[in-house]
């Protein structure tokens, strides 16, 4: 795909148009955020009419991201509008593919124009204009060079949204996706004069310690097999009661697993009423998207998730079946 005709078709369809709605992925994280509203202020300052709506609330961890009320729910949206319609054009951000932005695809017109602005290489190219950077680490970093096209002006504000789609895209600039572009991008968004220290404590030092008390216990279940390339964790509704913590809390644990020398795959499974939740980690040899696939999960090859019906011992013993035929077949 030739990006710059796409930034050229996307910059077209800005000018043309007045009304935008933007919208993102449900269970939204920095990307999603941060390139919301990014794209809302710049779009703002060209004295464009913007409203943001999102399926989902936005995570405590976020709630310091510039403008972040701007961002309302369904129903907010509903009784601001009161079925008054007239978006130009709706700009869905990260998301490969239109259902993931849950709920909100029922409140876009079918006669707007469809935006879809990501970086995921499975973007399906679902909208009339799509601007898809698969070599870019995030959305935000997209969005970032389809601002200095437009010589738009970042701000202190867009530069902290834009740099947290970054940040957390990237792992904290761990992940492969991190290249020269990147780190060039950053280096000017620091121009601005946001604090890097500050949004990392914002980002990652405001946890309950109900979380440190869950961790305890988590890290108390993990057990290995086929001589330590496969570890994995559990997390109990007991385990939950007894930290005074929710599930959520337990997000990135799984990332310890993949701290051990010699780890090729790691789960995390987290039992529920009927069924098992299974979160995936690879080191990339295994591609744990297809073993969340046989379960009608998915997610990419380094990271994915799925659900097994049935008790813990039972999605235990099936998962360890598929590693083995993994790691024997690599
Ligand atoms: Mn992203």
């Amino acid at each position: 795909m030739n990006e710059n005709r796409e930034l050229f078709e996307v910059i077209d369809v800005i000018e043309a148009h007045h009304s935008f709605l933007i919208s993102s992925h449900i269970s939204p994280e920095g990307d999603a955020l941060g390139s919301q509203l990014a794209f809302a202020s710049v779009l703002e300052s060209m004295n464009k009419e913007v409203v943001i709506v999102d399926a989902h609330p936005v995570p405590k961890r976020y709630d310091f991201l510039p403008l972040v009320d701007k961002i309302l729910s369904l129903k907010e949206y509903n009784v601001m509008t009161q079925g008054i319609n007239n978006i130009d054009v709706a700009v869905l951000l990260d998301c490969p593919t239109i259902d993931r932005i849950g709920a909100v695809k029922k409140i876009i017109p079918d006669e707007c124009v469809l935006l879809n602005i990501d970086h995921h290489t499975s973007n399906s190219y679902f909208a009339d204009v799509n601007y898809v950077d698969s070599s870019a680490d995030s959305t935000c970093q997209a969005l970032f060079d389809l601002f200095n096209l437009m010589n738009s002006k970042i701000d202190i504000s867009v530069a902290t949204n834009l740099y947290t789609g970054i940040l957390t895209d990237t792992g904290g600039f761990k992940h492969s996706n991190t290249i020269p572009k990147t780190h060039m991008a950053i280096a000017k968004l620091l121009e601005t004069g946001i604090k890097p220290d500050k949004i990392f404590s914002l980002l990652y030092e405001r946890w309950p310690i109900e979380r440190l008390k869950l961790l305890s216990k988590v890290l108390g279940s993990v057990e290995s097999s086929f001589n330590g390339a496969f570890i994995y964790m559990t997390l109990t509704p007991n385990m939950l009661k007894e930290a005074g913590a929710g599930k959520e809390l337990s997000e990135d644990f799984i990332d310890y697993c993949l701290t051990v020398e010699g780890v090729e795959v790691a789960a995390f499974f987290r039992e529920e009423d009927e069924y098992v939740k299974i979160n995936f980690r690879s080191r990339g040899k295994i591609d744990v998207n297809k073993i969340a696939g046989k379960y009608g999960g998915g997610g990419h090859v380094k990271a994915s998730g799925c659900r097994i019906k049935g008790t813990l011992s039972q999605a235990k013993q099936e998962i360890e079946r598929d590693i083995a035929k993994a790691l024997n077949c690599k």
